[in-house]
């Protein structure tokens, strides 16, 4: 959401590194990359962060002025974020259905692969990181197949890296937009993040200290390979 100046994106990533979510290193990417930073939503592990992370993702959304009918957690880092977030927009006024999906689908009881509210209106996906946008397209499908419209995806960091896609050879190469970008522009979601790399570049450059200029200049070396425009 925004610019990169944004304050609510830098409380966000001040968030991330306290918590111990965003950290600076040597870390493989799901598409193989050598990245220096890393964001984990999986250590949002108490319930207080997660109550914090479900405030962020809630202001960046009401912010946007993105609108839906409902709310779809994939599996399964998107079930407690949209579980979370869902809770935290009635708390905020705003009561939606939220459903989420199962990985392997059930074979007695209710059955089916999804839970919840039924699939309808206009759904707003929430996960946590898009890089190759892999999950995404999975749940826009998912959402499709239901009858229900995806018209929107809300994502905790946005790496503004450029996509892999297989061409016609079938070799995998990066390509000039990123994920985000082409879940806009081809698949005509609108997305919203609370933070985007260039806020998290914003944040470094905001800290004194040696071994914060050097996690700086890894991360902007990063951009510079991987990054997009
Ligand atoms: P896509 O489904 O290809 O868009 O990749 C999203 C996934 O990347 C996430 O669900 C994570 O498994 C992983 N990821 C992170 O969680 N944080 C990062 O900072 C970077 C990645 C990544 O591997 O690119």
């Amino acid at each position: 959401a925004g610019a990169a100046d944004e304050p609510l994106a830098q409380a966000f990533v001040k968030f991330c590194v306290e918590a111990g979510a965003l950290k600076f290193g040597e870390f493989k990417t799901k598409a193989g990359r050598l990245s220096p930073y890393f964001f984990n939503a999986g250590l949002f592990d108490d319930g207080a962060k997660l109550g914090r992370l479900a405030a962020f993702y809630a202001r960046a959304l009401l912010d946007s002025g993105i609108a839906f009918d409902m709310i779809f957690g994939p599996a399964y880092k998107g079930i407690p974020l949209g579980a979370a977030v869902a809770i935290e927009l009635a708390r905020l006024g705003r009561n939606v259905p939220f459903a989420y999906n199962r990985k392997e689908a059930k074979d007695h009881g209710e059955g089916g692969t999804l839970v919840g509210a039924p699939l309808q209106g206009r759904v707003l996906i929430v996960d946590d990181v898009m890089s190759a946008g892999t999950a995404a397209r999975e749940s826009i499908a998912l959402i499709r197949a239901a009858g229900a419209t995806p018209s929107a995806v809300a994502i905790a960091l946005d790496r503004q890296e450029k996509a892999t896609e297989p061409g016609p050879d079938g070799v995998v190469r990066d390509v000039d937009h990123s994920a985000v970008q082409y879940v806009q522009r081809q698949l005509g979601l609108q997305v919203c993040s609370i933070a985007k790399l260039d806020d998290l570049l914003q944040y470094l450059s905001a800290q004194a200290g040696g071994e914060v200029a050097a996690h700086r200049d890894r991360v902007l070396a990063y951009r510079a390979r991987y990054g997009v425009n």
